[in-house]
């Protein structure tokens, strides 16, 4: 197979039959392709005593929208080198790459069918100890060693040519910082939602600070980030935490992945009113959710800290307090973003099931409410924390 072709389950089990060396030689491979995802190709292939990979591929336009949205199969060569990198300095919540082909777009990855995907989890209501805290070491992990703080200025140079992912990162530009602002024929939300969408299109203050967080979006190469840490990208069980789908990678401002993961929280604190009756059992999630934040925030500040002060290379970025400062700058960027996230993801093109499964039409419309309020507030306020601390104070005082 030479030139790219979209796979059917025979072909998938072809390729890795060519392949060799992924099952033993008599191996019996059956296989199904169940993404739902809005952009990619899933695979499952597993041999006849149940052993399994996944094939993922990527395919010329975004599944969700169909032909007539063109997407670069370059993506699944960004992916595929977002995890090599990313597992690299963090094996433990990464997924792992077993074979990567940029000409097919396929990447071969451990499956991790064992565990279950955080969004279907959190509406169900189950909860996960480590959560917070191993997110916060993957964002930590990650992003320090590909930051200034550890790379020399040529190899950091170096890599963000290397993922440059321009037509990955428009559809962020407009789908989280354009699209929910503005008119957009992209944009769903039921009609009596109109009123708070008009509101903050009419808002400028608001429309200022979405400007300043898109500009640094576009022009802050930080880190190599993931680009897209939702809950549907987080593999979870009582023990482990792997983040999968980084196709959206590439260098940008530290705070994004941090306030992505951040607003997927807050999207299902908002939803669990409209999910969970029982007061007390929704007062627990709700609790859950708060103190996994917490905790995500004060793991990550220590982790970057610890890392800087023993890995720490540039001397000047090294200056007693610089690192304090910079973090400082990080957290205000992450509570904007995730304002942006929680607010997108309501009215935008991508939505949640958090919300829109929500099965009581006014339940549902008093959660994306809230979902709205939230976002809105935090985006404004965002530039008034001055430390970790006063950033969750401020994620619970507009929950109130
Ligand atoms: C057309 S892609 C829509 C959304 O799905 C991805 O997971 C990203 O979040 C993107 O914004
Ligand atoms: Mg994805």
């Amino acid at each position: 197979m030479s030139a790219y072709q979209a796979f059917d389950n025979e072909m998938a089990i072809e390729y890795i039959n060519n392949l060799g060396g992924i099952f033993p030689p008599d191996a019996q491979l059956s296989c199904y392709e169940f993404g739902d995802g809005n952009l990619n190709l899933v695979f499952r292939v597993t041999d006849q005593h149940n052993h399994s990979v996944i094939l993922k591929q990527a395919l010329p336009y975004a599944r969700c929208v169909g032909e007539s949205w063109p997407l670069t199969l370059d993506r699944a060569r960004i992916e595929a080198n977002a995890l090599l990198r990313h597992g690299k300095v963090c094996p433990t919540h990464t997924v792992q790459v077993i074979h990567h082909d940029s000409v097919q777009a396929v990447t071969i990855l451990e499956d991790l069918g064992h565990l279950r995907i955080l969004r279907g989890e959190l509406n169900a209501g189950r909860t996960f100890a480590n959560l917070g805290r191993d997110v916060a070491r993957y964002l930590a992990t990650t992003s320090f060693y590909h930051s200034d703080f550890y790379l020399s200025a040529v190899e950091k140079k170096s890599l963000v040519q290397t993922f440059t992912n321009p037509e990955l990162c428009a559809i962020t530009e407009e789908l989280f910082f354009d699209d929910p602002y503005q008119d957009s024929e992209r944009n769903h939300y039921p009609d009596a939602l109109s009123p708070e969408v008009s509101k903050l299109h009419r808002n400028k203050a608001l429309k200022l600070a979405i400007a300043q967080l898109k500009t640094r979006f576009l022009s802050s190469p930080q880190a190599l980030l993931h680009g897209d840490a939702h809950s549907g990208s987080l593999f979870v069980d009582d023990t482990t935490t792997k983040l999968i789908d980084p196709e959206f990678a590439f260098f940008g401002p530290i705070g994004f992945d941090l306030g992505s993961f951040i607003g997927n929280l807050l999207l299902n604190f908002c939803a669990q009113h409209g999910r969970i009756n029982e007061p007390s059992k929704r007062r627990d999630i709700h609790t859950y959710l708060l103190r996994t934040i917490d905790i995500c925030l004060s793991e990550f500040e220590q982790q970057w800290l610890s890392l800087c002060a023993q890995q720490g290379k540039d001397s000047t970025l090294l200056v007693p307090g610089y690192a304090e400062h910079f973090l400082n700058d990080v957290f205000q960027d992450a509570i904007g973003y995730c304002g942006c996230e929680m607010i997108r993801r309501t009215i935008g093109l991508a939505h949640v099931s958090d919300l829109d499964e929500i099965q009581d039409v006014k339940a549902r419309l008093r959660a994306q409410r809230l979902a709205l309020e939230v976002g809105e507030q935090l985006i404004l306020h965002a530039r008034s924390c001055h430390n970790k601390d006063a950033c969750y104070q401020l994620i619970i005082s507009v929950l109130q």
